[in-house]
Parts: C-alpha cells; structure tokens; sequence
C-alpha cells in the first residue's frame, strides 16, 4: 500500500507492472513470500500479487584503504520472483541505479531480450552542487529553468527547492541474473545483483575478477570484487534470498583505514527512519 502511494513511482510502477492494477485491495504484506524459507526486509510489502523488495542506498565508514567510504546497495544481492518490484530508496544523495549495457558503453550483465535499466536521477539536493556546475533542468512545466537563480535557498522556486524524489520503482519481469551499478560510485564498488526466479545461469563472468572484460567494457574499479564476490554468486543469492553488504568476502578481509567519514556515515544511518517518501529525503540542509 505505502509503496504504491509515492509520488513519481506510481507512473513507474503502473506502467511496468499494470498488469496487477486490477485488484486495490492491497494485503498488508507482513509474510509476503517467506513461505519459501527466503529472509524478508521489514519494509517489504505487497503489490498485488506481487513483492515488493526495498533496496536502499547508503554511504558508511570505509572498509577498504581503495575508497574514501563505503558506497552500496543494501542489500548487495537480492532474489526475487519475476514480476516482483524493487523499490530503491536514496537515503542519501547522488546516487543511479543503472545496469551494466552497451547502451551505457559497458558489457551486457542482463538477461537476454531485458533492455537497459536506469533510474532517472534521484534524490539528490540541489544545493550541494558547487557554484559553478550547470544548473540541473527544471522539472516538467516549470518554464525551463532559466529563472532558477538558487541564490541563497531557493525559496522563490517552491517546489523547484530541496532534495528531488528519493524513490524509484521498478519491475523485474524476465527471470535471470541482473547486474546494477551506481555510475558516480562504481569505482568504489557500489554495485549489486538481483537474481529474478531459478535462473542463475549467465553469460558473463560472476566469479573471477581477472577474467572480467577490461574496462570500459565490464564493471570498473571495485565493482569487479564486488561483482566476483562468492558470496554474490547468482547462486548464494538465489539461496540467501538477501545479501547483505557486510556479508561480502571483499568487505570482511578490507580494513578500515579512513576516519574521516563521520559525517557521511551518519546520513548512512538516516535509513532507521520511516519517514521518507517520494517527495522528501531524511537529508537534512
Ligand atoms: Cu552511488
């Protein structure tokens, strides 16, 4: 219910998943698809006949001397039924979520017929891009945005100021093996699976970093542990139902050597809270 009440999800969700829109009666979802022995989140719910899965993205101390902190999808890897829905959530900002496709200039880590996936960007705050970037466009009907002077808070834009829509909703409809990276932290390792039905078979490399494609063509940076991860195996996840990022093997043998990221950590912990919607984040100005 909650999760089909949020802003620009329900144009997402509709229409990836308008095949369940016939029933409103929405179940409360307290045990939505545990019968299978699977670990389900708490703020899982139901859509119809379908789950849906809540994945957020969250910034924390770093683990490995390679990053400044840790950027990642909680959890990490994920199984779900096909026509399940994800429902990604940006605690914290500056985030996409986008698959691995030659459409994005990388190796293709989908199942076949699947397009490319990617999140519009979402749940970032205006106001912590620097002085001298381009102004983001404005939204829809807005008159383009030449007006926007964002000088001091940016109150005479209304709706125009604070953090965009920190929700996206989307439906897994093909069984198989998806592979999901964050394009400005993709190189630190933020980086996920979603492993859709029984199918764990894929055509691309899941398990030996070093056999991977060079770059640009497969996953950069840290996302080639985290992706080769065994934990992440398409098969762990299909049997786990949830990975989560501290269960990493690449997480457990890093050592934190950076300090300097209370800050960051802190907005990391802004996901204990349930009051984040579709029109609001817990980023606080
Ligand atoms: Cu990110």
């Amino acid at each position: 219910m909650k999760a089909l009440g949020v802003g620009t999800a329900v144009g997402v969700l509709g229409g990836a998943a308008s095949g369940q829109a016939d029933d409103d009666d929405d179940e409360g979802g307290d045990d939505a698809g545990a019968d299978d022995g699977r670990q389900v989140d708490d703020d899982d719910s139901v859509a119809g006949d379908n789950t849906v899965h809540v994945v957020r993205t969250l910034i924390g101390p770093s683990t490995n001397p390679e990053r400044p902190a840790d950027f990642y999808y909680q959890p990490t890897g994920l199984a779900i039924d096909p026509g399940d829905v994800v429902r990604f959530v940006f605690p914290t900002p500056d985030h996409t979520v986008t698959s691995y496709h030659p459409a994005f200039g990388m190796q293709r880590r989908l199942p076949g017929g699947v397009d490319p996936i990617s999140a519009p960007i979402t749940g970032w705050d205006p106001d912590s891009l620097p002085d001298d970037i381009d102004e983001p466009p404005a939204e829809p009907g807005a008159g383009g945005g030449e007006e926007m002077e964002q000088e001091g808070d940016g109150t005479d834009g209304g709706e125009q100021s604070g953090p965009r829509p920190s929700t996206w909703l989307h439906a897994f409809d093909t069984p198989g093996v998806y592979d999901l990276e964050c394009a400005p932290h993709e190189t630190f390792g933020m980086a996920m699976r979603v492993v859709v039905g029984d199918q764990t078979d894929t055509d691309f490399e899941v398990s030996d970093p070093s056999a991977l494609p060079e770059p640009r063509v497969g996953p950069v940076g840290l996302a080639r542990q985290v992706l080769t991860d065994p934990n992440l195996r398409p098969e762990a996840i299909y049997q786990e139902g949830r990975v989560e990022w501290q269960d990493l093997e690449v997480n457990q043998q890093a050592s934190s050597t950076e300090t300097e990221t209370g800050a960051e950590a802190e907005t990391g912990t802004a996901t204990e809270t349930e009051a984040e919607t579709a029109t609001e984040t817990t980023t606080e100005s």
